[in-house]
């Protein structure tokens, strides 16, 4: 019998209450649920889909949960009446050999951790469902994309840099990487959140990314690009400069992994059910809009709360809030020279701006599931740029041609050998009749005797399909004659043009932000040289952008050397100038004893009905007026909020400092310290900031000026709330940016 009341097993089968649809079931998507707080672990309700005390509410099939009975047990089953106690020969005694409970545990969790990912090792996923529109189906044969297919889907964010440990804000490219469980097998789209790459040669990957990780010496600094190897590697290979210019842009640090893009970044071949060729590039557009953290947050948010994006994902898939993006594909035509209104289309350092070519929708991604279990579902998930399904072909970028081997021979190292794709969260959910067998981990029992081709023994299988059985045959793709060399085209040699078209295209407030992080990068390098060749790069691309970065380093800006451009400008690529859905963005109401409690109910409320989610901040925690508060002073910061309420002047702590009327100069109206700081933060980040019911003291004693652009006071906590709605469509209130006004 369990010794411990707590582990007696609950005797509840009422399955717990999970948001989000199983994908591997159903491709609907549920009902928003009411946002509310992340729930606390399931650990301990039982179910009845598997009798099992933690596998019930996953939604996987009985034979992938672990767990089964209610007892515990050794890995053999062995049911166990202690396992807090070695077996020791008396109390006080040296512990038995023959204690193989103690050896099998110890043995068990030293070898629990695999190595991560040589790149991108802090991640963060989701299962949902990508339901295609049916626009693709002239281009491609690929069935997942015929109309209304649903096909379940995992993703998984990441950065590039960082160890696994390492905080989500960083500057830093973002991995968009999605497993399509397509009925002909995988479809692994696996890309990032900028259209372009540092290198156009995989043979060049080991070297920027030695470049970008910490330095070998100290392993210093972690997760991050502000460093002097890195950026030598860029100043020497200025192929690099638009991938940098895009990572020093505000795209190098998102609000949200819901508020990216994402981008397949290579040119792909599509082919259709009559044969016919198109050259694509693959775009996700979120439904949320583009958007990015003003570079202080990132930072205050990677010691307030490293887990931000991962956190803000699980908890808008919890909350009911699903992130979607659509699919989108540029299409050109597949010529033999494989380029479009001059741009080389197998050069990963080009985009192909969406004014020459729209982005057309194919398909709708839903994500709706957590995962419930981070090692077997995000950390074992293995993606590939060759997992391919018949209808989509690669294309000859040599970048992607050096992929191609990297994605398999990684996983060997990674999850301990060839039998990785056996893994759950890895299995395709079509038949798979493969002739590989045995090595390390295998887990199928796999029948007959004959597993080679052809054979007499096995009756012959398995048999070879063809075009009319679904055959993944090969795009017969005519190969250009010419020599053995290693060379690059000569169109590969033009860096700076789309760099330009970048700056170019992009608001004053972001121009902004671009020469802050130049400035902040490379203040972080102490070589003089690198410094210098950064700036010669900069030279290149605009000459106010190169001297602002030069005057901020304390150097001389080197002569301006733009080049003769078309001076071409793609909107597109601004994150500014629209307005975007609210949905699932986080409302701070902060509110003081008795400040107009049913205000800051029906204020709540209101917040629900926009689909947003309330978090009351209150001095203390538990309830305030018969309201529930969800962060205290201590607990609340900045970054979590989008835009910020306040009801009343919460009473200055003992030990308050005073604070300085903004605008009158006049002591007195002192407030909590933090949260003078969560306001003050709040207002320098851009963020829209409403007040009622007295209110006004707070922000002016906060230095928050009453008049400023973005500041609404007034009225009910309501209809302020509506006000900031507006505010909240165009991200954060620009006007307060210097470069804006
Ligand atoms: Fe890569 C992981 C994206 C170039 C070698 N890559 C990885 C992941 C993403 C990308 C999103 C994480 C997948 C996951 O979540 O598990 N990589 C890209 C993009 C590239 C790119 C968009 C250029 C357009 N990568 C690239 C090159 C090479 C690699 C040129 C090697 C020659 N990438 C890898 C890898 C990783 C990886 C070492 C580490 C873990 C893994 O593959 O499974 O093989």
């Amino acid at each position: 019998m369990p010794t411990n009341p707590a582990a007696v097993p609950p005797e509840s089968s009422d399955e717990p209450h999970v948001p989000g649809v199983p994908s591997t079931v159903t491709p609907e998507v549920a009902e928003p649920v009411e946002p509310r707080e992340p729930a606390p672990p399931k650990g301990d309700q039982s179910g009845p889909a598997t009798g099992s005390p933690t596998g019930a509410p996953t939604g996987l099939p009985q034979e992938a949960v672990a767990q089964q009975g209610e007892w515990l047990t050794t890995a053999q089953g062995d049911r166990m009446h202690d396992t807090d106690h070695s077996l020791k020969a008396g109390p006080r005694g040296p512990v038995l050999l023959q204690d193989h409970h103690l050896r099998e545990k110890i043995m068990h969790f030293d070898h629990e951790r695999v190595p991560e990912r040589v790149v991108h090792a802090r991640g963060a996923a989701a299962h949902g469902v990508f339901t295609a529109y049916g626009t693709a189906s002239g281009v491609t044969k690929a069935a997942f994309l015929a109309k209304d297919a649903a096909t379940p889907v995992f993703v998984r964010f990441s950065t590039v840099l960082g160890s696994r440990g390492s905080a989500d804000t960083v500057r830093d490219t973002r991995g968009f990487a999605t497993k399509f469980y397509t009925e002909e097998g995988v479809f692994d789209l696996v890309g990032n959140n900028i259209p372009v790459f540092f290198i156009q040669d995989a043979i060049k990957f080991p070297d920027v990314i030695h470049a970008g990780k910490p330095h070998p010496d100290r392993e210093i600094p972690q997760a991050q690009s502000a460093h002097d190897t890195f950026w030598d590697f860029v100043g020497l290979h200025t192929e690099a400069t638009h991938h940098t210019l895009w990572n020093m842009s505000d795209r190098g640090i998102p609000r949200s992994y819901r508020m990216m893009e994402g981008f397949g970044v290579h040119t792909f071949r599509l082919q259709n059910a009559a044969g016919e060729t198109t050259l694509v590039k693959f775009h996700w557009k979120p439904k949320l809009g583009v958007h990015s953290l003003v570079w202080e947050e990132a930072q205050l948010a990677a010691g307030a709360d490293p887990d931000f994006h991962r956190r803000d994902l699980a908890d808008a898939i919890e909350a009911g809030a699903f992130p979607e993006w659509e699919l989108g594909i540029q299409t050109f035509p597949d010529t033999p020279e494989q380029t479009f209104e001059g741009i080389d289309l197998l050069d990963p350092t080009k985009i192909v701006p969406e004014e020459l070519a729209p982005v057309q929708p194919i398909g709708r991604l839903v994500l709706n599931r957590n995962p419930s279990n981070y090692f077997a579902e995000t950390e074992q998930v293995a993606f590939h740029v060759g997992h391919l399904v018949p209808g989509i072909d690669v294309t000859d970028d040599p970048l992607l041609q050096g992929r191609l081997f990297s994605y398999l021979d990684t996983q060997l190292t990674r999850l301990g050998g060839p039998n990785f794709g056996q893994l759950p969260i890895n299995r395709t959910h079509a038949p798979v009749n493969d002739m590989l067998r045995d090595g390390m981990h295998q887990t199928a029992v796999h029948q007959g005797v004959a597993p080679y081709r052809p054979n007499s023994l096995d009756g012959g299988c398995p048999f070879q399909a063809g075009a009319a059985q679904g055959a993944d045959i090969e795009v017969p793709v005519p190969l250009p004659a010419s020599r053995k060399v290693r060379e690059a085209p000569e169109s590969f040699d033009d860096h700076y043009s789309q760099a330009r078209l970048f700056w170019r295209s992009m608001t004053p407030v972001e121009q902004e932000h671009i020469i802050g992080a130049y400035s902040f990068e490379l203040g972080k390098c102490y070589e003089q040289a690198v410094k210098e060749r950064a700036l010669l790069t900069l030279a290149h691309i605009d000459e106010r952008l190169c001297s602002e970065v030069a005057t901020a380093l304390g150097l001389p800006a080197p002569a301006p050397d733009a080049g003769s451009d078309d001076g071409l400008v793609s909107p597109a690529l601004s994150q500014l100038g629209q307005e975007w859905p609210t949905e699932g963005r986080n409302i701070g109401i902060v509110v003081a004893p008795g400040a107009d409690p049913d205000g800051v109910r029906a204020l709540r409320e209101a917040v629900f009905a926009a689909d947003m989610v309330p978090l009351v901040i209150a001095p203390a925690g538990g309830t305030l007026d018969g309201v529930t508060v969800q962060r205290t002073f201590a607990t609340a910061r900045s970054i979590e909020f989008d835009a910020l309420l306040v009801a009343g002047v919460p009473a200055p702590a003992a030990d308050a400092l005073p604070v300085r009327d903004a605008k009158t100069g006049v002591r007195g109206t002192d407030i909590e310290p933090r949260l003078a700081l969560l306001l003050g933060e709040a207002y320098r980040h851009g963020k829209a900031i409403g007040g009622w019911a007295g209110a006004e003291a707070a922000l002016t004693a906060a230095g928050v000026p009453q008049d400023a652009p973005g500041v609404v006071l007034g009225g009910s906590g309501t209809e302020v709330f509506e006000q900031l709605t507006t505010l909240l469509r165009s991200h954060r209130v620009w006007d307060r940016f210097p470069a804006a006004s």
